[in-house]
């Protein structure tokens, strides 16, 4: 048995190896092509490609997982009366959050985001992605397997989705309204589904205008620890 040679569960893998160059112009070129994305809270009613938020789906159900047991599930949802259903829901959450259970510091550290209770969003946008996380998986006979690093698995699913729905021009929001629970019964998810994010997708409104927000320069984000001089 062997990692190397294959056999025992293990298949080949290969990349197509990059030149030098070729790494550095195309991750450039990406980490410029994320720098125009941002959280969007106005959005066109005009209905987007379902083909291709399936495809960027697919791409959010590559991600990397606990003991790779893909701990999530993807609500598609464009049914105006469910989002309806949602807004209300989401609303009177909000409410109680804007209006108590959230501190002063917090409300503070929302204000240049200009958020309060009121989401139209959810009803504007064409289509929610509500993300749902498998706190555990069921057997047959209704008991329970383990899921590891669920989080952390469904956190790198959904910047995959966001990344993929950005590559096709769409804009995105990870609305939290807290607590969820009223997804799971609104979209009548299993016992062992939480809700994670209400993803609302489309494309901006005419006019649409977001915060002018400053993302941290790479130098305050990045500290490097190298044993030797580098050639590379
Ligand atoms: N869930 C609320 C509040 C909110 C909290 C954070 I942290 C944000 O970055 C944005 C909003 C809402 O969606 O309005």
């Amino acid at each position: 048995m062997s990692k190397i040679d294959g056999g025992d569960g293990f298949i080949p893998y290969e990349l197509p190896r990059l030149s030098k160059g070729e790494m550095i112009a195309k991750s450039k070129a990406f980490a410029e092509e994320l720098q125009t994305r941002r959280s969007v809270r106005v959005f066109s009613q005009e209905p987007i490609p379902l083909e291709a938020v399936r495809h960027c789906i697919d791409a959010a159900g590559t991600a990397p997982s606990g003991a790779h047991k893909q701990p999530w599930t993807f609500c598609l949802v464009t049914d105006p009366d469910l989002r309806k259903e949602i807004r209300k829901a989401a609303e009177q959450e909000e409410f109680k959050n804007y209006h108590g259970r959230m501190s002063e510091m917090w409300l503070d550290d929302l204000g240049p985001l200009g958020t309060d209770h009121v989401k139209p969003f959810i009803e504007e946008a064409p289509a929610l992605i509500v993300v749902f996380k498998k706190v555990h998986d069921t057997t047959d006979d209704a008991g329970k397997k383990p899921n590891y690093y669920v989080n952390e698995s469904v956190g790198i699913a959904v910047g995959m989705l966001l990344t993929a729905l950005h590559r096709i021009g769409l804009v995105a929001l990870t609305h939290t309204p807290s607590p969820m629970d009223f997804l799971s019964e609104a979209l009548d998810r299993p016992e062992n589904e939480r809700a994670y994010l209400n993803i609302p997708v489309g494309w901006p409104a005419d006019g649409a205008t977001v915060p002018d927000l400053r993302r941290k320069s790479r130098e305050e984000v990045l500290v490097e620890y190298h044993g030797e001089p580098l050639s590379l």
